[in-house]
């Protein structure tokens, strides 16, 4: 077949996974190579529960960055949905970035993915939060002991929060895609919902805000969400769901303070994302144990293993 100038270029696209131990910073990376916030990020491990796909459009090549739990020794049935999540994601994906701590040594979970990857596609192995390192000779340790592994085909060593070495992925990941059509609008960044976007932005704060066992009890759904284009305002409904009748209190805080600085702080948040004013209007509900319950976790929209 002969090509002349008139035909269009090209396009590829490249479907990647981040996977690793909670807290390495999946999210945050997913974040600075999408250069918008589609996952929530906190110091807290565990935040986020389900897939997210953070996709980037540049020239003929379209990004798809799936964002996964991280990966933990499960407790209760969502912590087995969450890492199922993850697993499932590697059958998905050109190529795989399993993300490492900059030190110490590896758990039994990350270790098990290691296995996995064995079996599946093209891997790449990345240390992340290397802007915490002083001295190279540690870095340089810390890449040989995860070459060792013998999966990877190339360690690399970044930082999520400065940006170290974030742009350098781009043309390496490249070349793993296909040429095709693009799968999502060229102006896409995330696949989930606005509503989801909400939903998870009050989770986050209560991540941030709330202590102990608490906010990991937590689920939000969005109940209502209706636009007022005459106002340019968003009138927003959401129920904060917790598993304790006792952990209610704590959300809710002595004069409902607690519930109203998550509230604010998450409606700023949603102002800023939609673009225009936001009502939020905040519930808190009570499932006892909902993180054991299939049926309760079908409601809550967790994948299913
Ligand atoms: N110093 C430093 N901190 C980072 C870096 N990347 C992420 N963090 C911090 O690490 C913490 C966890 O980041 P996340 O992006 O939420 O981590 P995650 O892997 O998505 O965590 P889970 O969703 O719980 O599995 C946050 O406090 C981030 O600010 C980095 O490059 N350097
Ligand atoms: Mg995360």
């Amino acid at each position: 077949m002969t090509t002349s100038k008139h035909d269009p270029v090209q396009t590829s696209s490249v479907f990647v996974a981040l996977v690793g131990r909670p807290n390495v910073g999946k999210s945050s990376l997913t974040n600075h190579l999408v250069g918008e916030k589609v996952a929530i990020v906190t110091q807290k491990p565990q935040t986020t529960r389900n897939r997210i796909m953070g996709i980037v459009t540049k020239g003929p090549v379209q990004y798809v960055f799936m964002d996964t739990p991280g990966i933990h020794k499960p407790r209760n049935k969502l912590d087995a949905r969450m890492t199922q999540t993850a697993s499932a994601s590697l059958a998905d994906v050109d190529v795989t970035l399993m993300l490492f701590e900059p030190a110490g040594p590896f758990t039994e979970s990350e270790l098990k993915m290691v296995e996995a990857l064995k079996k599946a596609g093209p891997s790449i192995g990345i240390i992340n939060k290397v802007d915490l390192l002083t001295d190279f000779a540690t870095l340089e340790a810390r890449k040989r002991q995860i070459e060792e592994l013998g999966v990877f085909e190339k360690v690399l060593a970044i930082s999520a929060r400065d940006g170290t070495g974030c742009e350098e992925l781009f043309p390496l990941l490249a070349a793993y895609g296909s040429e095709g059509p693009h799968y999502f609008d060229d102006d896409a960044y995330t696949d989930l919902p606005e509503k989801e976007l909400v939903a998870e932005l009050v989770r986050e704060k209560a991540l941030l805000f709330l202590r102990e066992e608490v906010p990991h009890g937590i689920a939000v759904v969005v109940d209502s969400f209706k636009e007022r284009p005459d106002k340019n305002l968003i009138d927003i409904t959401v129920d904060i769901v917790c598993e304790k009748k006792s952990h209610k209190g704590m959300i809710i805080g002595k004069g409902g303070q607690m519930l109203k600085r998550i509230a604010t702080a998450a409606r700023l948040d949603c102002e800023e994302m939609l673009g225009t004013k936001v009502n939020l209007q905040c519930w808190v509900k009570v499932r006892e144990d909902w993180r054991d319950n299939e049926r309760q976790l079908d409601n809550l929209g967790f994948a299913k293993p």
